[in-house]
């Protein structure tokens, strides 16, 4: 169960007037108690393999996908990157990635708003990923639930674009707090809007002091030398330890 809209893992709903508060704590705290059991399988299957596992978590269409493609096009040539793909709905997303030519496998979620730690673990049963490859999980488009669920990523990178306001890692701090990495994609579109990207940036340090900052534009690919500098060096740390 996801505790704060109820998305349907189990069927119990915190809004339930017949679930007692206490009940309800002890079935949330029950819930991430075994997501992160298996998080730390996850994790486990990733350090052996020297997987770089990252978690992208976002608003839907802050770009994840487009900077997805765009960073496999961008380096294909130098690292193997494989993705899991988390929507509600359709295969649309996994799609694009086959573009590339990398390999994408798609897990819908039905009335699902995140994805958790048991359906990595079954996406992972499905792959055959290199060691050493990097692996992007795209979580489903939510700013607020995926920040509560581990699923054995070394990071969470939140993507933020600049059509969505800089306040909102002040809105969403729980997501930004729990990323180790930010995002601001989109930044093509800054001539047209009222955006002020050192606030947004500074919000961002203001509930993570420790966040990094990236800024990108998937579609003309400024910034992407940065974001790929970034995923070399982590997954070269992977294959260190
Ligand atoms: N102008 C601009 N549009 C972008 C950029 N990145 C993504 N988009 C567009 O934003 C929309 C949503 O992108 P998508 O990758 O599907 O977002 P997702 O839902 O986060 O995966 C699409 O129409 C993209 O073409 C960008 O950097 N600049
Ligand atoms: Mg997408």
């Amino acid at each position: 169960m996801c505790t704060h809209c109820g998305c349907g893992h189990d069927h119990h709903h915190t809004h339930d007037m017949s679930v007692s508060d206490e009940r309800a704590i002890a079935i949330e705290e029950d819930i991430l108690g075994r997501n992160n059991a298996i998080a730390a399988d996850n994790r486990a299957i990733f350090r052996q393999k020297k997987i770089l596992a990252l978690n992208l978590v976002s608003s839907p269409g802050s770009g994840k996908t487009e900077l997805l493609t765009a960073t496999i096009m961008a380096a294909k040539d130098k690292m193997t990157m494989v993705v899991i793909e988390g929507d509600q709905q359709t295969s649309n997303d996994a799609d694009r990635i086959r573009v590339t030519g990398a390999s994408a496998y798609q897990i819908n979620t039905g009335k699902g708003c995140h994805l958790d730690a048991n359906m990595v673990k079954s996406a992972l049963e499905h792959m055959s990923i290199e060691d050493g490859s990097i692996l992007f999980i795209e979580n489903v488009g939510n700013l607020v639930c995926p920040a509560e669920f581990d699923l054995g990523e070394a990071h969470k990178v939140a993507i933020l674009s600049v059509t969505e306001g800089e306040d909102k890692p002040l809105k969403y701090p729980d997501m930004f707090r729990a990323a180790d990495v930010m995002i601001i994609n989109k930044i093509d579109l800054l001539p047209y809007l009222h955006f002020d990207i050192d606030r947004c940036e500074a919000y961002a340090r203001q509930v993570n002091p420790n966040i990094r900052i990236l800024r990108t534009s998937a579609t003309t690919k400024e910034g992407l030398d940065a974001w790929v500098k970034w995923l070399t060096v982590e997954s070269a740390l992977c294959n260190l330890v």
